[in-house]
């Protein structure tokens, strides 16, 4: 080999590693193999070499022309990766950041509903005393949301209930549940006790104006054992309307009433200002919830002998707990979807409900 080549593949080895990029890696590429490239100038010089020599000047071209390429290629690789590398590093998301909540109000901001909220906070209090949620169908049997419950054919409680029937099979007539009761009712003919659930969810009534809408929301609960008795119905109850509401001495009154499911059956009152709406104080009550001991006939008709098993069940309006709890004067923007009322009224989705953060 000459020394012309010889320094030519020298230098051009240098020039390539020391390309700091592709684009430089390139430039070297042109200037050495280019059409005006010094490597390709003495290929096309080598037809005036005398021709005893060419076959070698040949051979020694061809070999630095692919010992050059060769470089280049590595180089290329090493130069790609490196530029690879430096890319991921510079496009990394942390995906353990928690996104960052956006301005309130804005739209790409999200609130939970206030009605989610509430289910959220009833799962998180009965929850830490032992509760598990159940759930069960919109669409009921007579038998599930009447019959079992004590609730008999031409009982005033159905006309009370204002139910939505559907068509059925064979004269049967499917109902839109009115009350959660129903999933109780499943609960018992298929889990053996002791039962310890709430049921929040959908339910229906034929009834439509400023207070009342055809589709509202429930929480039921229901407790059974072998001596479940009035002194636990009261000291659960107590415990959960202080919890909920937030008022340590919150006052609570048990009323005598009637519900055919229920033997004794009492109305809940919590203490309040008629006149401030204010809730804990004031000297006037407020009917809050409806509660009793599961009547023997209801155990009875789910397979279970009462005077092995009793327990205490109650049920409240989730709509009307949110509206006290949060001064929310009128139930139908519950259901209007209007991102402004969601926005100021909905709750931050980051920061669920627990009992360490106070409900
Ligand atoms: C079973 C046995 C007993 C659930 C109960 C009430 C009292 C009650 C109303 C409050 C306002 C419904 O939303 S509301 O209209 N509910 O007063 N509910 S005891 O009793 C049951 C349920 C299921 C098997």
């Amino acid at each position: 080999m000459t020394d012309d080549l010889r320094s030519l593949e020298a230098e051009t080895a240098a020039a390539i590693a020391a390309a700091p990029d592709l684009r430089a890696l390139e430039a070297v590429r042109i200037g050495v193999l280019g059409r005006n490239g010094s490597l390709t100038a003495l290929l096309k010089a080598l037809g005036a070499v005398p021709a005893e020599q060419r076959r070698e000047r040949g051979a020694a071209l061809n070999a630095a022309k692919a010992a050059i390429e060769a470089a280049l290629e590595a180089r290329r690789t090493e130069l790609e990766a490196a530029a690879l590398e430096a890319r991921l590093a510079a496009e990394r998301i942390d995906i353990t950041l928690p996104p960052r909540p956006a301005a309130p109000g804005t739209a790409a901001d999200g609130s939970i509903h206030p009605i989610s909220r509430t289910m959220e906070e009833l799962t998180a209090i009965f929850g830490a005393m032992g509760f598990t949620v159940a759930e069960g169908p919109d669409i009921e049997s007579d038998w599930h949301n009447f019959g079992a419950l004590n609730i008999p054919d031409h009982h005033p409680a159905r006309q009370d209930h204002d139910t939505f029937y559907l068509p059925g099979p064979d004269g049967r007539r499917p109902v839109l549940r009115t009350h959660t009761s129903p999933v109780q009712i499943r609960t018992m003919l298929t889990q053996p006790p002791p039962i310890r659930v709430i049921v929040p969810g959908r339910t229906f009534r034929a009834d439509h104006d400023a207070t009342h809408s055809p589709m509202f929301h429930q929480v039921e609960g229901l407790v059974i054992g072998r001596d479940i008795t009035l002194g636990h119905l009261k000291g659960c109850l107590i415990d959960f309307l202080r919890a909920f509401f937030g008022i340590r001495d919150l006052p609570v009154r048990f009323r005598s009433s009637y519900f055919p499911f229920t033997e004794p059956s009492m109305e809940v009152d919590i203490g309040w200002n008629r006149r401030s709406g204010e809730l804990g104080a004031g000297g006037d009550w407020l009917e809050i919830l409806g509660s009793g001991m599961v009547h023997p006939k209801v155990l009875a008709n789910c397979g279970l002998d009462p005077r092995e098993w009793q327990g205490f069940a109650f049920g409240m309006g989730i709509e009307r707990i949110t509206m006290l709890k949060h001064g929310i004067p009128d139930l139908r923007p519950f259901y209007e979807s209007d991102v402004r009322w969601l926005a100021h009224t909905g709750s931050d989705p980051l920061s669920p409900a627990s009992l360490h953060g106070g409900v």
